[in-house]
């Protein structure tokens, strides 16, 4: 390595933090710049490493060229022009995951999908605790990767984004799986293609692919050595039986869906997922079996947060595509004897809102829709009663007038929430927090 030669890392949010300590800890020449002149926790990471050179408000030219490598976060688009020139000079390009599977001693887990991963993820560690793997869980979920490796681990399980994947190149999974894949990010990417074949850069040098058989943009572009599926068409290895409401393994029965905790038809694909990859990991079955059955759930995934007068009100923040949404809708359309007020929009990053229409007009009794995108929501669902909202606190008072015994009260925006909001915690607080208000829970 050339004297004055250095990494640059390029972010300094969660992930650019991370890069840091790893790179630091290795005595590995580094610098690191963001487009933002302040951002988060800046002074904080100045004190830790006063030696560091830091650059903010911008890329700083002189060191995009002169750097070794550029390390890039993941909330960073690869085609900004500033990257995308040095790319095509030939430097090299790559992302925390990347480091993190070059340096991983141990088997890794790797998983993806438009929705879903967090619950998945979560779960597969629940398991694999259970199991005795020690597994350090991560990624997207929200430890950075690299963090992973101080701690002893036996097992990686991480959740992984597209814009993680693609900067990811050597990442030769023992088990990868690309959950589901429907429309989000297409603020980043020109086409869902794209975003496809960011997800599919999962299996590359995978040993087993688990993938979705109902869902086909999900399945291994190029064979992996061995493949697993799970879904509910017939041909699927593990599969929801939804005659006999049990799940199979091969025809073997496994779980009867009135033993799980978690409800609905993606809760139950979600299952089938973990289990076809704790069994790929050899992992025994009656504790795998033992541990689902008592999982809940995460907070703000069709989280049912308040009961009054025969009304649920359920906190579904976490759904920010219109994937997620549908999933929602029907499950909870489907379970309740009334009717669902959903309330909804946000940032729409350029999805289509029209697959929502068919089970919103059978499913809704209202739509109150708020933030940026409220109107492309509303086209979206044509033939369904629809009123804009100011606020959350509007939504919820006007959710509560609108209500009938046996109906509920959804928040499931299909948006992301940065229009209003710092995320979709704080979102999904502020419903939870209404909705107790007006229930008096
Ligand atoms: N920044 C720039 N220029 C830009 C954009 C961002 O300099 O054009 C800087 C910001 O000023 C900030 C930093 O980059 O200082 C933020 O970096 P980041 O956006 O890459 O976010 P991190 O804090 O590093 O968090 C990332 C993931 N965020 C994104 O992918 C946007 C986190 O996923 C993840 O938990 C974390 O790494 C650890 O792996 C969050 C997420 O929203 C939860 N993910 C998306 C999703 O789930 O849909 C993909
Ligand atoms: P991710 O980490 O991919 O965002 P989460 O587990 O956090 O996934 O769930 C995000 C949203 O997707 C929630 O609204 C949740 O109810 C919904 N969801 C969970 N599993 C599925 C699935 N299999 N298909 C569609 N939506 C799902």
């Amino acid at each position: 390595m050339a004297k004055d030669a250095f990494d640059l890392v390029i972010g300094l949010g969660v992930t650019g933090h991370s890069v840091i300590r790893y790179l630091a800890d290795q005595g590995m020449p580094v610098r690191a710049l963001d487009t933002r002149e302040a951002p988060a926790g800046l002074d904080d990471l100045r004190a830790e490493y006063p030696k560091l050179k830091i650059h903010a408000g911008g890329f700083k030219s002189g060191w995009m060229k002169r750097a070794r490598r550029l390390i890039v976060s993941p909330g960073v688009a690869v085609s900004t022009p500033a990257i995308a020139e040095q790319a095509a000079e030939g430097k090299e390009v790559i992302g925390d995951i990347e480091l993190f599977a070059r340096a991983a001693s141990r088997p890794l887990v790797g998983i993806t999908g438009s929705n879903a991963k967090s619950t998945v993820v979560t779960l597969l560690g629940e398991v694999a605790k259970a199991c005795d793997a020690k597994p350090g869980v991560g990624g997207n979920l929200g430890v950075p990767a690299l963090d992973l490796l101080r701690e002893d681990a036996g097992l990686y399980v991480l959740e992984l984004s597209s814009f993680q994947l693609e900067t990811t190149y050597s990442l030769n999974a023992q088990v990868a799986s690309i959950l589901n894949v429907s429309q989000d990010h297409l603020d980043r990417y020109a086409k869902f293609s794209d975003y496809v074949a960011a997800k599919q850069r999962i299996y590359d040098g995978c040993q087993v692919a688990v993938w979705n058989r109902d869902d086909l943009a999900t399945r291994p572009q190029n064979p992996a050595p061995r493949e697993v599926t799970f879904g509910s068409h017939p041909e699927a290895h593990y599969r929801l039986d939804a005659e006999r409401q049990v799940l199979t393994c091969q025809g073997e029965e496994l779980l009867r869906l009135d033993e799980l905790a978690l409800t609905g038809h993606h809760n139950a694909m979600n299952v089938l997922a973990v289990l076809a990859m704790s069994d790929a990991l050899g992992f025994d079955r009656a504790t795998a079996l033992a541990t689902i059955k008592v999982f809940k759930g995460l907070p703000h995934r069709c989280q049912l947060i308040a009961e009054a007068g025969e009304v649920r009100w359920i906190n579904d923040s976490k759904a920010t595509n219109v994937g997620a949404t549908l999933a929602a809708l029907t499950g909870i359309g489907e379970a309740i004897p009334g009717k669902v007020i959903l309330i909804a929009g946000g940032q729409g990053k350029g999805q289509e809102f029209s697959p929502m229409g068919e089970p919103a007009r059978q499913y809704l009794r209202a739509a109150l829709l708020l933030g940026q995108d409220a109107d492309k929501v509303a086209d979206g669902l044509a033939g369904v009663p629809c009123e804009r909202v100011a606020d959350m606190a509007a939504a919820v008072a006007r959710a509560r007038q609108l209500a009938q015994p046996g109906d509920a009260v959804l928040l499931s925006p299909a948006c992301a929430s940065f229009d209003m909001y710092s995320g979709y915690t704080a979102r999904g607080d502020d419903f939870t927090a209404r909705a107790k208000e007006v229930t008096g829970g």
